[in-house]
C-alpha cells in the first residue's frame, strides 16, 4: 500500500470528525511465535502492516491533525524481532508526517485532554469472562482520570467509509477471490472418497501460498456428508465417504482482503439424483437473489426473499409442508458485507449503495439425509446493478461434473 491509497481515506475521516473529536487506532501487538495479522482499521487508515504502533487524529478549530507513535529501537529486541520501523520509513509508507515514540503517547494525549470531547478508538469487544482488549487497556487510564471524555467504538464512526470499496480495494478482493477459485478448481480436480477433509484443505492452501497468499480470510470449512449440515464446521478431520457431497466454504486473504466463497461437489464423479435436486433448488434461489441486487435495495429484502424462495423449494423437495417451517432447514441470513473483515462493517439494516461488496449464500441443510448445500458468491454493487466477482468459479452441475472427471481419469 502507498500514501495515494491511504491519504484520501484520512481526508474522508477528517470530514466525519467534529471539533474536539479524537480518533485513536492501536495496531495489533505482536505475539511471540504467532503469525502477525494487522488490525484492519489501522491498516485501512495508515497502510502500515507493523505491530505496536498507534495512530492519533483529531480536529480542533476546524483543522485536522494526525500523528503516529512508533517503537523506539532497542538493540536487544532487534536481535530477536528484526529492525523496527523507523520514523522516515513510517512517513514514506503512510504519508503521515508527524511521528513520535510510544513512550510519548500518554504525555501527548494528557496535554490534549482539555480539548478532547470524544474519543473514537478500536476498542473491540471483550466478553465479561475475558480480559480487556489492548485498546481498552491502553485507554483505561484516560477513562479513569477524565470521566467527562466519551470513549466510543471507532466502527460507529467509520462504517460508512469502509462499506464503500474503492477501485484498489475491489482489485484486492478480486485477486483474493480468483486465487480462492483456482484453489477450489484444484480440489475438485483431485479430491476422491477416502481422503481426509484436511487433505482437501491442504490442496487449496498450497495453491493459495503459491499464488502469493499467506493467510486464510477465516477458518476454512471443508465438510463432507453430514458435516455440511453443521454451519460453522471447522474441524475438517473426517474421512470423505463414497456418495458424500462435499461443501467448501473458504476464502483467501489477499493484502488483508478476504474472499468468501462456497462450492459443493460430489465425492464421486457425479451428483446423486437427490443431491442434484437439492443443489438445483439452492442454486435457483441464489441466482434469483443475485438478480435483486442494485443500489437502493435493502439487505433485509434479500434476506426475506431468500427465505421465502427457499421455503417454496423445501415444499417441492418434500422437506416441509408448511412454508413457516423453513427454519428447520435454513437458519442463517443470506448476505453479509465483505472486505477486510470476512463479516465486514455494514450492518444488517443497510440499504445497498454502489461500491458495497456482499455475499449471497443461501443453503439447505438436511442432517437426516447427511446432506448440506450452500452456494456462495461475492457480489459488487454497481451504479447499474451488480457484478458477480466470483462468477468464474464453476457452480453449474454440468460444469462441476465435467471438472470432477479429472479426479477419476485413471480409474477403469
Ligand atoms: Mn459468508
Amino acid at each position: 500500500m502507498n500514501p495515494e491509497i491511504t491519504i484520501p481515506r484520512r481526508e474522508k475521516l477528517a470530514e466525519l470528525l467534529a471539533d474536539g473529536d479524537h480518533v485513536i487506532i492501536f495496531a495489533n501487538p505482536s505475539r511471540n511465535l504467532e503469525k502477525f495479522s494487522q488490525d484492519n482499521n489501522f491498516l485501512y487508515f495508515t497502510g502500515l502492516n507493523h505491530p505496536e504502533l498507534i495512530y492519533l487524529a483529531w480536529k480542533f478549530s476546524d483543522r485536522f491533525h494526525d500523528m503516529l507513535f512508533i517503537e523506539r529501537c532497542d538493540p536487544e529486541r532487534v536481535v530477536w524481532e528484526g529492525a523496527k520501523l523507523e520514523a522516515a520509513e513510517a512517513t514514506e509508507i503512510s504519508g503521515i508526517k508527524r511521528v513520535k515514540y510510544l513512550d510519548e503517547f500518554y504525555g501527548t494525549l494528557s496535554a490534549m485532554t482539555p480539548m478532547i470531547k470524544r474519543i473514537y478508538a478500536n476498542l473491540g469487544y471483550a466478553p465479561l469472562n475475558k480480559p480487556m482488549t489492548v485498546p481498552m487497556f491502553m485507554l483505561e487510564p484516560i477513562r479513569q482520570r477524565f470521566p467527562q471524555i466519551q470513549i466510543n467504538q471507532l466502527n460507529e464512526l467509520i462504517t460508512p467509509l469502509r462499506k464503500i470499496k474503492d477501485d484498489w480495494e475491489i482489485q484486492q478482493l478480486q485477486k483474493a477471490i480468483d486465487i480462492t477459485g483456482k484453489g477450489l478448481q484444484d480440489v475438485m480436480e483431485s479430491a476422491t472418497a477416502n481422503m481426509m477433509e484436511y487433505e482437501l484443505e491442504a490442496t487449496l492452501f498450497y495453491r493459495m501460498q503459491r499464488s502469493g497468499v499467506k493467510n486464510w480470510g477465516f477458518a476454512p470449512i471443508v465438510a463432507s456428508g453430514i458435516n455440511a449440515a453443521t454451519l460453522h464446521y471447522e474441524q475438517n478431520n473426517c474421512r470423505v465417504e463414497t456418495g458424500d457431497l462435499i461443501l467448501m466454504d473458504v476464502g483467501a486473504s489477499y493484502n488483508n482482503y478476504s474472499a468468501d466463497v462456497t462450492r459443493c461437489f460430489p465425492a464421486g464423479p457425479t451428483f446423486s439424483e437427490r443431491q442434484k435436486q437439492v443443489y438445483s433448488a439452492v442454486l435457483e434461489v441464489q441466482k434469483r437473489v443475485i438478480e435483486l441486487i442494485k443500489p437502493g435495495v435493502a439487505l433485509s429484502t434479500l434476506n426475506i426473499s431468500a427465505r421465502d424462495w427457499l421455503a417454496e423449494q423445501m415444499v417441492s423437495l418434500g422437506l416441509i409442508t408448511d412454508t413457516k417451517d423453513v427454519a428447520l432447514y435454513y437458519m442463517h441470513s443470506v448476505s453479509h458485507f465483505l472486505g477486510m473483515d470476512t463479516h465486514d462493517l455494514g450492518g444488517r439494516e443497510a440499504v445497498l449503495e454502489p461500491g458495497n461488496v456482499i455475499t449471497v449464500e443461501p443453503g439447505i441443510y438436511i442432517p437426516e439425509e447427511k446432506l448440506g448445500v450452500r452456494i456462495e458468491d461475492d457480489v459488487l454493487v454497481t451504479e447499474e446493478g451488480h457484478s458477480v466477482l466470483s462468477q468464474k468459479i464453476p457452480k453449474e452441475i454440468n460444469e462441476i461434473e465435467e471438472i470432477r472427471k479429472a479426479a477419476f481419469k485413471n480409474e477403469p
